[in-house]
């Protein structure tokens, strides 16, 4: 999508901080880190979020990008969080599907 600042970081028209990247997904870190490993995971395709029809190969190739940032971060053993904001209620404000991947530091019990 012309106008969609994740597409254009996932595709490399504007470059970013990369933790890991494949041919489906691109992985780099939030420009306002709310922990130590903040990284946002993102389909080089347009999907506005979680809900967009989302083809399965591409859920799984975002799958895997997490455990690869993980292990890359070094959180893979002491555990992190995956958030996915969905819609207003959630406050997402970057309508293109990402994740968060949150972690090394105790991110403690509030919103699950
Ligand atoms: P949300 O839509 O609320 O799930 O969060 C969007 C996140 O994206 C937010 O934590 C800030 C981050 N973000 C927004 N624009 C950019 C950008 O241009 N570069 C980077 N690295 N992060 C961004």
């Amino acid at each position: 999508m012309e106008d969609c600042i994740f597409c254009k970081i996932a595709n490399h028209v504007i470059e970013s901080n990369y933790v890991y990247e494949d041919d489906l997904v691109a992985a780099f870190r939030d420009m306002n880190p709310q922990a130590p490993t903040h990284v946002l995971v993102v389909p080089k395709k347009h999907y506005a979020n979680i809900v967009d029809d989302v083809p399965a190969e591409t859920l799984a190739a975002m799958a895997h990008a997490v455990d690869e940032v993980a292990k890359a971060e070094g959180v893979r053993d002491s555990g992190f969080r995956v958030i996915a904001n969905t819609g207003d209620d959630a406050g997402q404000t970057v309508h293109h599907l990402h994740w968060h991947v949150l972690g090394g530091t105790s991110l403690g019990e509030g919103l699950v």
